[in-house]
């Protein structure tokens, strides 16, 4: 897949895409990171890519024409191009996955009051990544390409999202690694026992102890089987 961020800071993505997973995804050629400065779409003698908004007010509001232009510039027939912002569809892994299939992103990232309303025309759809207002859509949108990069075919094996949390609906169970004892703290010793089945019982019925403790939310909606009932009902009576 794809991803081209427009965006007028480029140099705040340097240091994710040369880390970790996300670098070797790139490496490995899974996915394409393209990372264009729309300030080089300005036809402004200045250079400007804002201006004063019509009928008055505090700030600067992103011009059509450079953005525009630079959106043209880049999308092709398969393109989707996703804008950042407060106003958008809150972001959840289940639309993660969604982007995940698509074959070209586009990040659209505004700055300052945000973006002329008519850039809208230009654009498939418009997301947030929760509730609370940010200074650019860049660390937005880095959220959203790490979300979605990781979800890509051969970046990182099935297994380890298909046991992330929210991917079945609940939040995932706790890990532990060596030692055994640490100051006291022990592992629990059925991940030491080596018997599987309970093993896998013991991690879904601590997914569900922690779901129910921090997102309650979460259950509400969501279909269970007879072993989630008859553990639920467990944690309920301990
Ligand atoms: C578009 C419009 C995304 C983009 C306005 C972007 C939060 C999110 C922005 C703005 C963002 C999110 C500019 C409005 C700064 C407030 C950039 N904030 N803003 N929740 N800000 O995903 O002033």
């Amino acid at each position: 897949m794809k991803i081209s961020v427009l965006t007028l800071f480029p140099e705040i993505f340097t240091g994710f895409q040369e880390t970790s997973i996300i670098k070797k995804a790139i490496l490995k050629g899974l996915v394409d990171y393209e990372v264009i400065d729309m300030r080089s779409f300005t036809e402004d003698k200045h250079n400007r890519v804002d201006d004063y908004p019509y009928g008055g007010g505090a700030g600067l509001v992103l011009m059509c024409q450079p953005v525009i232009d630079a959106i043209k510039a880049t999308r092709t027939e398969s393109s989707v191009v996703v804008m950042l912002t407060p106003q958008g569809r809150t972001l959840k892994q289940s639309i993660a996955y969604e982007l995940s299939t698509y074959d070209h992103l586009i990040l659209l990232c505004g700055h300052y009051e945000g973006f002329d309303e008519r850039i809208r025309h230009y654009v498939d759809m418009e997301m947030s990544i929760g509730d609370y207002v940010l200074t650019g859509g860049e660390t937005a949108a880095m959220v959203i390409s790490d979300a979605v990069i990781r979800l890509v075919d051969g970046v990182i094996t099935k297994e380890s999202h298909e046991d992330d949390s929210f991917s079945n609906g609940l939040l995932e169970y706790p890990h532990y690694t060596r030692p055994r004892d640490y100051e006291g703290l022990v592992v629990p010793d059925v991940l030491i026992s080596g018997h599987h089945e309970n093993v896998r019982t013991f991690r879904l019925k601590e997914s569900l102890r922690k779901t129910k403790r921090v997102r309650p939310d979460l259950l509400e909606s969501r279909e269970m089987t007879d072993l989630e009932i008859k553990l639920l009902h467990e944690i309920e009576n301990e």
